[in-house]
């Protein structure tokens, strides 16, 4: 195996060219000819003074005459002044990265409060989803609320039920933590084997910050929670959505739960919930209460309107599961994923994601076969528990169709189902809590596209 490994995604046509508004559309596409030209190039001329000219692809033109311009004609900003701190105050991505965004899925209907929009996976890199690409689900409409006047009250089974500020509760000692958050409903079209065509939209409610805040047993023990009696905790949201989870007091009193203000390394973002959001690390992220205003401690489950009638999975037997709330282990492969396109044979770097409600990734496995033969993927540090783990894996792609697949386990010895081994438990009516294998089917013509393999 030849040690070159490239940024992933680079040397592949990203899927965004075909599914951006067609405004922005030519832009793009205009200015991705000339870098993706650009890049195939650069990576011919390296690979073949790196490492020797065995490692190439087939067909990458290496300029025969005069050099590479890019390399030979030294450009602007390699002669001329850079520009000063334009950039005071916030800064931007480059502009060549106007591709990278946010998008709501061909899958799904969408009304302007109730709505998704979807993390581009396939573009990010490590474990850390920038503040700006972290998916949303709003179930009325997200608000940037005053934090001056944003207040969180304690009540319910405590001594002295107690309200907070946003300066009180920053004051406490605080906690910064990875963590991934998943939507129930992530990958729930695939249940129907509806097969959108990237992995933005079949794993895209999914995101994993650095969260800061304060656990929430320190809030509980503050208001002096009765937490021999207080066997749960309703959270509720303070926007229009009313949104209210039950949350089992063990998770609670192990620390892990966090009242958050802080995502990577500043406030929450509005349409995360700033300036107050509940993080319950492996749980679903509808649990997760942006706009937190309150919580309740009580004996028993709240079977709140979202506990009742959402989130719940329809079995075989023509029983609901109901507060299933942890997300179990799963994986994906970001690259080559769906609407990407493998230019030329050779070198690949296959990369992507693994995670597990229940503690840490232990192993991922990867097939090329569609299942037949798998190989172990290296696991990147860090490896952390309920956050999200970076896996890797060399790869030479010899022209010919290939399924790629990805299948985790993680530290409790759960191993990700097939679609086979998913719907003999749970049966075809599930919407929720899809864990299933994801297979990418690469083409000849170097297209991927996103298959079933049951
Ligand atoms: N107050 C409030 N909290 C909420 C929601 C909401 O609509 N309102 N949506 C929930 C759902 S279903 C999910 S998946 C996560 C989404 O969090 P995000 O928008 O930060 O990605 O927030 C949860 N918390
Ligand atoms: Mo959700």
């Amino acid at each position: 195996m030849p040690p070159i490994s490239m940024h992933p995604g680079r040397l592949i046509k990203a899927p965004e060219s075909f599914l951006t508004p067609a405004g922005v559309h030519a832009v793009i596409q205009e200015g991705k000819q000339g870098r993706r030209g650009f890049l195939r190039g650069a990576f011919a001329a390296a690979a073949a003074s790196v490492a020797g000219p065995q490692v190439m692809a087939q067909g990458n033109p290496v300029p025969t005459e005069g050099g590479d311009p890019h390399i030979m004609q030294l450009p602007a900003h390699a002669t001329g002044l850079g520009q000063g701190v334009a950039t005071l105050g916030y800064g931007q991505p480059s502009q060549f990265e106007i591709n990278l965004q946010r998008r709501q899925s061909p899958g799904l209907t969408q009304t302007t409060q109730a709505s998704v929009s979807f993390a581009p996976l396939q573009s990010l890199f490590g474990i850390v989803t920038p503040s700006g690409l972290h998916f949303e689900r709003h179930h009325q409409g997200w608000w940037d609320i005053d934090p001056s006047k944003h207040r969180f009250m304690v009540n319910g089974m405590v001594k002295t039920p107690k309200v907070f500020t946003m300066d009180e509760i920053m004051r406490l000692p605080s906690v910064s933590r990875f963590h991934f958050i998943e939507c129930g409903a992530n990958t729930a079209v695939e249940w129907a084997n509806v097969a959108v065509p990237t992995v933005q939209y079949t794993h895209g409610m999914l995101s994993c910050s650095e969260f800061t805040g304060v656990p929430l047993i320190t809030l509980l023990e503050l208001a002096g929670a009765d937490l021999k009696q207080g066997k749960f905790v309703l959270a509720e949201g303070g926007e229009g959505s009313s949104m209210s989870r039950t949350i089992p007091m063990s998770l609670i009193t192990s620390g892990e739960v966090i009242v958050a203000y802080g995502q990577n390394g500043e406030m929450l973002r509005p349409e995360n919930g700033y300036p107050l959001r509940l993080v319950v690390p492996g749980i679903q992220g509808v649990s997760w209460i942006k706009y937190l205003r309150r919580v309740e401690v009580g004996d028993q489950p709240y079977a709140t309107k979202d506990e009742a009638v959402h989130y719940m999975d329809l079995q075989p037997n023509g029983q609901h599961r109901q507060y299933t709330n942890i997300q179990e282990c799963k994986s994906v492969v970001t690259t080559p994923s769906g609407g990407q396109v493998l230019l030329d044979q050779g070198f690949y770097n296959i990369t992507g994601l693994a995670w597990s409600g229940k503690g840490k990734v232990k192993r991922v496995d990867v097939s090329v076969d569609g299942g037949r033969n798998w190989r172990a993927a290296r696991l990147e540090t860090p490896m952390l528990s309920k956050a999200l783990t970076r896996f890797n894996l060399d790869w030479v792609w010899d022209g010919k169709p290939a399924i790629i697949q990805s299948r985790a386990q993680d530290e409790t010895g759960f191993v990700q189902p097939t679609y086979q081994q998913l719907r003999a438990v749970r049966g075809t009516r599930s919407i929720y809590h899809n864990n299933a294998i994801q297979s990418w089917l690469v083409q000849e013509n170097g297209e991927v596209k996103n298959v079933q393999v049951s």
